[in-house]
């Protein structure tokens, strides 16, 4: 899968590629990243890439023309990409976005700053805006990174174990079980015993319960959309979770 990420600030995304999965997801042909500086497609000996708004107010606002041509050149050294803007007015990003984006051969981020992208550039050059979350940002640049981590680990060998992404939180709609390694003991609290043991399926169900539990405590709101087997759903009664399959077998209730 190839990445090209149009910016203002290319040198913010230089360090959290060079680092882990997504280095060696790149070492090892799996994605590539081409970073390009709207700048460099800028006119004028100042090469200036933003102006007052039309209309008055604060900040300033990105030219069309810096990000069309950065955009004519990677559409010419590499046609066919979907364009993303990154700006907090955009669809939210959640897991089933990342993997659909995963499934593409191509996308070109755009990283707007947080006073706005002339919205020609919006309406003319863009094919989907996306927003990281509800909270404003100075810039799109650490959205496009939080992006491409989320799309590249999903890439086919980009994990070491090959079931490690449909075990994630979200994936299964809900949140992870926790975790534990050694020691066994620490600060007076021991590991549970049933993880112990060797027994797959009781571990299994342990893990289940964990993660239906910690969903219903911390984000309530994610049960009504899981749906889960005929074998969970017995589980969970047995543990007295009825109350989340309430929420799953009654979709759009509370
Ligand atoms: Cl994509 N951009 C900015 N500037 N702020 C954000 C965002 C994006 N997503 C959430 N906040």
């Amino acid at each position: 899968m190839r990445f090209d990420i149009l910016t203002i600030f290319p040198d913010l995304l230089v360090s959290p590629l060079r680092e882990g999965i997504i280095r060696r997801a790149i070492d090892d042909g799996k994605v590539e990243i081409a970073t390009h500086n709207i700048r460099d497609f800028a006119q004028g000996r100042h090469a200036v890439t933003d102006d007052r708004p039309f209309g008055g107010g604060e900040g300033m606002v990105m030219k069309p023309e810096p990000i069309a041509a950065a955009l004519a050149h990677v559409e010419h050294e590499a046609p066919g990409g979907l364009v993303v803007l990154l700006t907090p007015q955009g669809r939210a990003f959640d897991q089933a976005m990342a993997e659909r984006f995963a499934g593409l051969a191509h996308l070109v981020l755009v990283c707007g700053r947080y006073e706005g992208v002339d919205e020609r550039v919006r309406a003319h050059l863009v094919h989907e805006e996306v927003s990281i979350g509800d909270y404003i940002l100075t810039g799109g640049e650490l959205a496009a990174l939080v992006l491409v981590d989320a799309v590249t680990r999903l890439l086919p060998g980009v994990l070491g174990h090959p079931d490690s992404a449909p075990r994630d939180t979200f994936s299964w709609g809900g949140l992870k079980y926790p975790q534990y390694t050694r020691p066994r003991v620490f600060n007076n609290e021991a590991v549970p015993e049933v993880l112990l043991n060797g027994d797959h399926a009781a571990i299994a169900e342990w893990r289940l319960v964990a993660a239906v539990r910690q969903t219903m405590e911390r984000r309530p709101e994610l049960l009504g959309r899981i749906r889960f087997l005929p074998t969970e759903e017995r589980i969970l009664k047995k543990h007295g979770l009825g109350a989340a399959l309430g929420r799953a077998a009654a979709p759009g209730g509370d």
